[in-house]
């Protein structure tokens, strides 16, 4: 079957919690980040659909899992920014309980996309899900965001200080993207596309 060009979604709900997540009969693919990595960008770019990103932004959805649906009934699930500055230590706090559950709870949870601007290596809750991926044997595709802010020779530097700096990862893959040029997409698509099959 040809890759599809952009995957077709329509959301399905939001969840404050684990225990209000919809039935965890279908798989699904994660979405994490620092908040302004662009998660909300990647996702429109690879959904073709800006309305995907305007749910994921939308005042009091931000602290909410996202559910968004496949035609074969598998998911995206946009899950809530971390690290923005403004939030207060117990919306943090919120945030990384109703995560944390998510990420070690959920039982068809097939990969993880972690969105991180390429400009900012090695960010602290990164590097913890990065660790707790290998931990749990998680595929994890990392995105190299905001890769045309860099030149093409920095892409590939960055791209090889993050494999020295991951060795031993048993399931990662790593990729420069642009959410604004699209670079990265094609293989993003498929990525998700082999996770969900
Ligand atoms: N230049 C550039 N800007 C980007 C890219 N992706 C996101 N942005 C910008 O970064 C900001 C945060 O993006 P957003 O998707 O809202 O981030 P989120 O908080 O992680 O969902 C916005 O101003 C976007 O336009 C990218 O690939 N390149
Ligand atoms: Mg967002």
């Amino acid at each position: 079957m040809p890759l599809p060009e952009r995957l077709d979604v329509t959301f399905l709900t939001s969840a404050p919690d684990l225990p209000r997540c919809p039935k965890d009969k279908y798989p699904e693919v994660a979405f994490a980040g620092r908040s302004n990595a662009g998660k909300s960008s990647v996702l429109n770019k690879i959904t073709g659909n800006r309305r995907t990103a305007k749910v994921s932004k939308t005042p009091g959805r931000t602290q909410l899992l996202n559910f968004f649906e496949l035609k074969n009934s598998s998911r995206l699930v946009d899950l809530p920014g971390y690290g923005y500055a403004k939030a207060g230590k117990s919306a943090q706090a919120a945030w990384q309980k109703s995560v944390n559950q998510y990420l070690t709870l959920r039982d068809n949870l097939v990969g993880l996309v972690l969105v991180t601007d390429i400009r900012h290596p090695g960010q602290p809750y990164d590097e913890e899900l990065i660790n707790w991926s290998a931990q749990s044997e998680l595929p994890i595709c990392v995105l190299l965001n905001k890769a045309d802010k860099v030149s093409t020779s920095a892409q590939q530097k960055s791209l090889n200080a993050f494999r020295k700096n991951h060795p031993d990862h048993p399931c990662l893959v790593v990729q420069p993207f642009s959410a604004l040029r699209g670079t990265g997409k094609v293989d993003l698509i498929q990525q998700i596309s082999a996770w969900l099959d």
